[in-house]
């Protein structure tokens, strides 16, 4: 147990099952005295994270669900957590969603359709989120989002999502100016990548660890609880001086040509 979070309210968003980065991210928060409250989606995501916080003996302060697609859900939130909780110094965004369709096949082909709903799911609602944020974060604070390296490179089917990175990085900066005059500071981790739920069934994941166990600097992939420090270390005081960062967590990899 380290104190870098103690009496350090924070929203975490995104613990679909044990896989998910943001239990990784939990477990680190969890570590540093972190009071949590924890927003969910599905109730397929409710049951698994309440089996998993009652596992890992940890005791939510508060756990809502919110739908990032849809304005009310997200006021209705922040509002049962403004009520219930009060304050918060720390937000953890850890959602994004594309249709699987596209998620294969050429970039060219997306349809209109999936084009605005992986924005809609994967970076607009960083925007929304801050912004209910923001109103509760009056002490100062920290906010971190996931991304991923096809933000900045074409990575084979990634394709419209790595076009909801590159948005997401860029409200990243643009957030980061507009709260940095509140003490509140705007990041982004930009994770290797991890078998999660999401990953499922996506062609030629296998093939693109062994790459990266082959060519990163490190030699190896990046499991969820490297992300888990490392997306601590952002929200905690350590990081004081960092907003509108992208901090790559990737064994390396992306350094190399
Ligand atoms: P998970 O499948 O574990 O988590 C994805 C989460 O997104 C789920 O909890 C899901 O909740 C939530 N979600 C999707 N749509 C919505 C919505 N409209 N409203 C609220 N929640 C929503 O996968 P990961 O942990 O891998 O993904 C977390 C983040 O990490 C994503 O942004 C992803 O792009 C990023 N990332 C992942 C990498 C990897 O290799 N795994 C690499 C780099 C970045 P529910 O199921 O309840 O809908
Ligand atoms: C280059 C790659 C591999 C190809 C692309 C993968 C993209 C994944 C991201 C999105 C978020 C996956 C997604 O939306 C899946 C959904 O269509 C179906 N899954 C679900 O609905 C499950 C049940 C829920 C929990 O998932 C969500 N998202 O809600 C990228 C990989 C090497 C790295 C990677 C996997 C990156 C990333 O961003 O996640």
């Amino acid at each position: 147990m380290n104190n870098l979070m103690s009496g350090k309210n924070v929203v975490v968003m995104g613990v679909a099952n044990e896989r998910s980065l943001a239990w990784g991210i939990t477990k680190s928060l969890h570590e540093a005295g972190a009071n949590l409250i924890f927003t969910y989606r599905k109730e397929r995501s409710f049951q698994k994270l309440s089996a998993l916080l009652s596992e890992a003996e940890i005791t939510p302060l508060l756990t809502v669900s919110c739908d990032v697609s849809d304005d009310a859900s997200i006021e209705n939130a922040f509002l049962e957590i403004k009520q219930k909780v009060g304050i918060i110094h720390g937000l953890v965004h850890s959602i994004a969603f594309a249709e699987k369709d596209e998620l294969r096949g050429e970039y060219v082909d997306t349809s209109r359709e999936g084009y605005l709903l992986a924005q809609n799911a994967s970076a607009y609602s960083l925007v929304a989120v801050a912004r209910e944020a923001k109103k509760i974060m009056t002490d100062g604070g920290s906010i971190v989002t996931q991304s991923y390296l096809g933000a900045e490179r074409v990575v084979k089917n990634y394709n419209v999502m790595g076009v909801a990175k590159a948005a997401l990085e860029a409200s990243v900066r643009y957030l980061a100016e507009d709260l940095g005059k509140y003490n509140i500071r705007v990041n982004a981790v930009s994770s290797g990548p991890i078998r999660t739920l999401s990953a499922k069934g996506v062609s030629g994941f296998n093939d693109i660890l062994g790459t990266i166990a082959e060519k990163a600097p490190l030699r190896r992939n990046v499991d969820q609880s490297e992300v888990g420090d490392a997306t601590l270390f952002l929200l905690s005081s350590l990081s004081r001086g960092i907003t509108g960062e992208v901090l790559h967590v990737d064994a390396g990899y992306h350094i190399m040509g």
